[in-house]
């Protein structure tokens, strides 16, 4: 891979002008703050393209930037054979293994590697060019826990890597603690309360009893009229917590080790680093695209809240209209929220709600320009995503993703009909 590396870096020596285009979300926008910075300290010229998918439209677009093109976290799709200019992909989607001279394809899957992020290939190439950028690696890790943030993150292989170079310069430090999200965004309470990774019944989902478990560990949930923050507990209030959920764990029968991880923080700031995952996503789906890079080089709290801010509002008033519309045809949940929702926010609600409710299969749909955007989430042992794929081709669209959580876009016109293929192939 480092040949490619290599290969990559001459390429980029060769052009002092070039074009970045990287993807919208949580990992593509870290990696779009780590090239950026690397090109910075090179002295390259460039322009930064944020998009959500390889298209007609967005290859039209780049093409017409007249520049040679470096692709971060997105880039491995057959059309971006009509680029004629020098290209770079830096991915980690399924490769396409391109044979064309004017392109350098850099993805650690071509290289049995799986565990890198977009921002993880981009780090890597960063750090070849010139040691300095080292001081990105943070960033790389920010963008693979953003990448990974449904799974049981741990940072492994060529992460742990990163992990090192990261703490070699005093950027983040690892704790071993509760395996919890919100340790300093959300209230104590309401961190214990959405704790489900750590399954302890007891807390889960029931504020009432989260508030009683605390107050029976004398631990107050309010300092003043502010909320206090896992983050705010002295060391015996954490020992008193930790001790407790453990005899919980052990009381249901359970290892009680199940609640403890490793958690990541930012020495500066001190921000969680899925907290700090979040808040960039959070840019992505606002499409605040140059203020998430900037946060990623410098993030700041005042700037954290006001995006997070923004987007519960937004979040609060989407999954309002959700609840009120939600519709059940054939035993399938649907959200057909038109220009309700965001399109780009019909992806979390449909998450929220498949959790929540008992349905089965559930589907979103929301308009994004001339197209429908659908994202279904799935707890049948139906292989979702192959069936979504093939409606969606049929209508003129495409689909993908996995068995659990996947996504197609289909024509705005199409809707109709697209029910009524859904529900008829489920049925068989
Ligand atoms: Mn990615």
């Amino acid at each position: 891979m480092f040949a490619r590396i290599k290969r990559g870096i001459e390429v980029l020596k060769r052009n002092d002008n070039v074009l970045l285009v990287s993807h919208y979300d949580c990992d593509g926008l870290a990696s779009a703050a780590i090239m950026s910075k690397a090109m910075e300290r090179n002295g390259t010229k460039f322009s930064t393209l944020i998009i959500k998918e390889i298209d007609d439209d967005s290859i039209k677009k780049i093409i017409d930037y007249n520049l040679p093109v470096i692709f971060s976290d997105i880039g491995s799709n057959p059309l971006i054979e009509k680029i004629n200019d020098q290209i770079i992909i830096l991915d980690h989607h399924e490769p396409v293994n391109f044979n064309r001279d004017n392109i350098v394809e850099i993805n650690p899957e071509l290289f049995g590697i799986h565990e890198l992020s977009g921002s993880g290939i981009c780090y890597l190439f960063a750090k070849a060019m010139n040691e300095k950028n080292k001081d990105l690696s943070y960033i790389a890790l920010v963008g693979a826990i953003g990448d990974m943030v449904t799974e049981n993150y741990e940072l492994t292989g060529e992460n742990e890597k990163i992990v090192k170079d990261a703490k070699d310069l005093g950027l983040i430090r690892a704790e071993k603690g509760l395996k919890i999200y919100g340790h300093d965004s959300r209230p104590i309470h309401k961190a214990l309360e959405y704790s489900s990774e750590i399954g302890v019944p007891k807390i889960s989902k029931n504020e009432s009893s989260v508030v009683q478990f605390l107050s029976d560990l004398n631990i107050k949930i309010k300092d003043g009229d502010k909320f206090r923050r896992l983050s705010d507990l002295s060391e015996q209030e954490k020992i008193r917590l930790h001790t407790a959920l453990v005899m919980e764990k052990i009381a249901n029968g359970e290892n009680p080790e199940e609640i403890f991880g490793t958690n990541y923080f930012l020495t500066k700031y001190n921000f969680e680093l899925k907290e700090f995952a979040t808040i960039v996503n959070a840019f992505g789906r606002l499409e605040r695209y140059g203020e998430g890079i900037e946060f990623c080089l410098n993030p700041t709290k005042e700037k954290a809240d006001d995006i997070l801010k923004t987007y519960r509002g937004m979040m609060g008033k989407f999954i309002a209209w959700a609840r009120q519309n939600i519709v059940e045809s054939d035993g399938i949940g649907y959200i057909i929220a038109r220009d309700k929702i965001h399109a780009n926010f019909i992806s979390p609600v449909t998450t929220i709600f498949s959790n929540a409710l008992s349905v089965k299969i559930l589907v979103g749909m929301a308009y994004a320009d001339n197209k429908i955007k659908i994202s279904v989430r799935n707890k049948t042992n139906i292989d979702m995503a192959n069936v979504l794929n093939n409606i969606a081709t049929e209508l003129g669209g495409f689909g993908g993703g996995h068995k659990e959580a996947c996504g197609a876009t289909i024509p705005k016109d199409e809707e109709e009909r697209f029910i009524k293929l859904f529900n008829e192939s489920i049925k068989v």
